[in-house]
């Protein structure tokens, strides 16, 4: 196990440097700007070698990509009528990625936005962002994609992506990591949210039967579904048959279906058992923080002092169960 860092995705050379100085080995970059081409619906092969090799250039590994831009893969995902081009176009992009030496590329199935219904003072006064489902930002949010769509709806279009893409990674040497609904719960915005439980990931894996499957292990998003319990149960089935490509290790303070985020180590999750788990079933990947609260001079929108916290919490973790 190793701890990388989680940049975004206009990262910089000073960016890959304060990776070094917190002592990470590797970086994980969100739909890195240094690919967009106006009009491109694929990642160009040169353009992913280059930034491997600028990531490699600072003594970093690229951990992974932590996801591809939403307008490309909605249509797969709502299954709208351009899905089989689009599906094409993510095939194109995902051999890209293998070629270039990329080892990973995260996705999830919300088509909505990571939703939050607003922020809160934390620990200390840090910003904070909270869920609540009967709040009127939730419980009376619009149809967020013009019709509603069940799990049903949402099931079949993910069978269709994981049958046509999951053999392509394979193939090129990519792991797929699927992230969860974050909130999890039915539906957000009319769309149904199936990857929110046990059962859902479980289900995804007997598709297709393929190493190239796998899971981004959000410990925030287990937790907001269960608990330390639930953390480890999925830690425990999916860990133990090499189906965690990396974690993001994040923790929430829930109560009755509404949570607020909050700093690792400062909720309720046993971050001992769970670092402890994964070293048990042998991950033995990258470990980033997720969702750093706004501290006292984070003004740059990633949180740099919240990660740096998080980060040697995690480092400190990682060494005192060496
Ligand atoms: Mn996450």
């Amino acid at each position: 196990m190793r701890i990388a860092l989680g940049l975004p995705g206009d990262a910089t050379d000073d960016h890959l440097r304060y990776a070094r100085q917190l002592g990470c080995e590797g970086v994980v970059l969100p739909t890195p700007r240094r690919l967009d081409r106006p009009g491109a619906t694929t990642w160009a092969h040169e353009d992913l070698a280059e930034i491997k090799a600028w990531v490699e250039g600072h003594g970093l590994r690229l951990e992974a990509l932590q996801r591809t831009p939403n307008a490309w893969i909605d249509p797969i995902r709502l299954n709208l009528p351009d899905a089989e081009r689009a599906l094409e176009d993510l095939a194109t992009t995902v051999r890209n990625v293998g070629r270039a030496g990329i080892p990973a590329l995260a996705y999830n199935w919300r088509p909505n936005q990571l939703y939050r219904t607003g922020t809160k003072p934390g620990r200390g006064g840090a910003e904070v962002t909270h869920f609540d489902p009967a709040h009127p930002k939730a419980a009376e949010l619009p149809l967020s994609h013009g019709r509603a769509y069940t799990a049903d709806d949402l099931w079949a279009s993910y069978e269709r992506f994981a049958r046509a893409i999951v053999p392509v990674a394979e193939e090129a040497g990519v792991r797929l990591a699927l992230h969860p609904d974050d909130p999890p719960g039915p539906s957000v915005g009319g769309v149904a949210r199936i990857f929110s439980s046990f059962e859902g990931f479980e289900r995804a894996s007997r598709i297709v039967d393929s190493p190239a499957w796998g899971l981004l292990f959000c410990t925030g998003c287990w937790a907001e579904m269960g608990g330390t319990e639930y953390v480890l149960r999925g830690i425990r089935h999916f860990g133990a048959r090499g189906q965690i490509v990396y974690v993001h290790f994040r923790d929430v303070i829930a109560e009755g279906g509404c949570f607020e985020e909050c700093f690792i180590g400062e909720g309720p999750m046993d971050v001992v058992e769970v670092m402890r788990a994964l070293k048990e079933v042998g991950f033995d990947g990258a470990i980033i923080d997720d969702h750093a609260p706004k501290m006292v001079g984070d003004e740059e929108g990633w949180h740099p002092r919240a990660r740096a916290y998080q980060t040697g919490y995690l480092a400190g973790l990682l060494r005192a169960l060496a």
